[in-house]
């Protein structure tokens, strides 16, 4: 007889953003008795990733783990960013996925993949007969834009030179300066390999999973599930955010420590993620603004294009004399940080960060004040999300790439004091952790979600 307890397959991506979400979500499904098998490519992913995966599934061992051998890329990649070589590497892998599942015990319920992999997946779902949800982690209003991707190539007018905004059914317009280039380019190589396949997928899935509630979004979360944006060609978007955190049983960090010995909420944290490539001359700036807003701080610093460690020597980056001078005021990290800890220590007082969209989520979770400093990708959306939703401050001026204009420590300084001193915003940003909290405690609205979707895989 078939057991109780639904089974779950889950399909991770590319990229530590792509990843970390899924680990969440898997240990969650646990807690809610499912079975789980955990579906990767270890060969294709970064150390980091890696690692995570490991520690992940030394702590659970009732996870079920099937390792795809990856199909290996030769002749002429056609392009040389890292992640995208590795999320074509992956999703060639997967394409060979169809036997390995179909003779899983007991069967399956149900393959959660992430958006990224909706036009691989969707159909070997269809195959084994299966339903197939697919995990979001960006935004829901980022979702809505690519969802609404091929309504815009097909009419490029909407994005045209003299177009200061875009407007989509439902939605308050986006400013054409948060739309990331790609997608007004249909030769771009995301826009073509990824973006396009995958927005035209969407429909086939059964359930769309984002890490968001209803009150961080309320606007976009009732357009997209009232059939506004997109006539009912969505499946049921499904809020069970913000996604709780697993334990990561690791010894303590250097900075973990230097952080038990700070006062409450007094720590300005500062990490602008994985990919984000930040000038000498800015970092410079930032160090400066620190330094002059007097506020203690945890500065973590990468220079490399992938989740790895860069060679630049720390002293090369902020310079001797400032680690110097701010030897009892800041910690400067190198390379990566468990982040979920850091942002869970009650010295934390506020966070400067690019907007990738788990971060913002897991700065909600803990209602501690931003200061969104976006680039790329959905990053600037996710910055106005953040804004509205009382979490933090965004100046769009602010710009990050290499090419951006400099942003002078003064600058920087007058905006992290705003953060740590405006009480009005604290309490803003309080309120969307207690916020959080009720959506995603038992009888909570996210909570809920995920118990029913639970019980809907049960039958
Ligand atoms: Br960086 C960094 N430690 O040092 P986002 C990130 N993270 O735990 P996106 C760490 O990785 P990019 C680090 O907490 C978040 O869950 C962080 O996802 C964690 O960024 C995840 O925030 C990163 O959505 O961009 O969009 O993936 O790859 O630049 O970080």
């Amino acid at each position: 007889s078939r057991s109780l307890s639904p089974h779950i397959a889950l399909i991770p991506s590319a990229g530590m953003g792509h990843l970390l979400p899924f680990l969440r979500i898997t240990s969650m499904l646990l807690s809610r008795n499912c079975t789980v098998t955990l579906i990767t490519a270890e060969s294709t992913v970064s150390a980091v990733e890696s690692s995570y995966i490991s520690s992940f599934l030394s702590q659970h061992p009732q996870v079920k783990h099937v390792d795809i051998q990856p199909i290996q890329l030769h002749s002429n990649p056609t392009s040389n960013d890292p992640l995208f070589l590795q999320f074509e590497s992956i999703s060639r892998s997967f394409q060979l996925l169809s036997p390995a599942l179909s003779s899983s015990s007991p069967p399956l319920s149900a393959i959660f993949t992430h958006l990224s992999m909706a036009s691989i997946i969707t159909p070997i779902a269809a195959e084994l007969g299966v339903p197939s949800y697919l995990v979001s982690s960006t935004s829901t209003k980022f979702l809505c834009l690519m969802a609404y991707h091929p309504v815009l190539i097909a009419d490029p007018d909407k994005l045209g030179n003299s177009s200061t905004e875009l407007t989509i059914p439902g939605l308050t317009p986006f400013p054409i300066s948060s739309i990331p280039s790609p997608f007004k380019n249909p030769d771009n190589i995301f826009t073509r390999s990824i973006l396009v396949p995958n927005a035209r997928a969407l429909s086939k899935a059964k359930g769309i999973i984002v890490n968001s509630f209803d009150c961080f979004e309320p606007e976009t979360l009732e357009a997209i599930n009232n059939g506004r944006v997109l006539e009912h060609s969505l499946p049921p978007v499904l809020p069970i955010g913000p996604l709780e955190s697993y334990e990561i049983k690791k010894e303590k960090s250097h900075y973990m420590t230097w952080l038990d010995n700070q006062p409450e909420e007094s720590v300005v944290y500062v990490n602008f993620g994985g990919r984000t490539t930040m000038s000498n001359h800015q970092i410079r700036e930032l160090s400066k603004g620190l330094e002059r807003s007097g506020y203690r701080f945890l500065l973590v610093l990468k220079c490399s294009e992938v989740d790895e460690e860069d060679k630049d020597d720390l002293k090369d980056l902020v310079g001797d004399s400032f680690l110097e001078r701010t030897r009892n005021k800041g910690m400067v990290v190198k390379g990566w940080v468990s982040q979920q800890e850091i942002l869970e220590h009650p010295s934390i007082g506020a966070f400067v960060n690019h907007c990738g969209w788990n971060s913002v989520m897991e700065a909600a979770r803990r209602g501690i004040p931003m200061v969104a400093w976006p680039q790329i990708g959905d990053q600037r959306v996710n910055a106005e999300i953040v804004k509205n939703a009382g979490l933090g401050i965004w100046e769009s001026k602010w710009g990050l790439g290499l090419q951006a204009e400099l942003v002078c420590g003064e600058e920087i300084e007058k905006k992290i004091k705003e953060v740590m001193e405006n009480e009005k915003l604290r309490e803003m940003a309080k309120k969307v952790g207690d916020e959080a909290r009720k959506y995603t405690n038992i009888g909570g609205r996210s909570e809920k979600v995920l118990k029913e979707l639970v019980e809907f895989l049960q039958k």
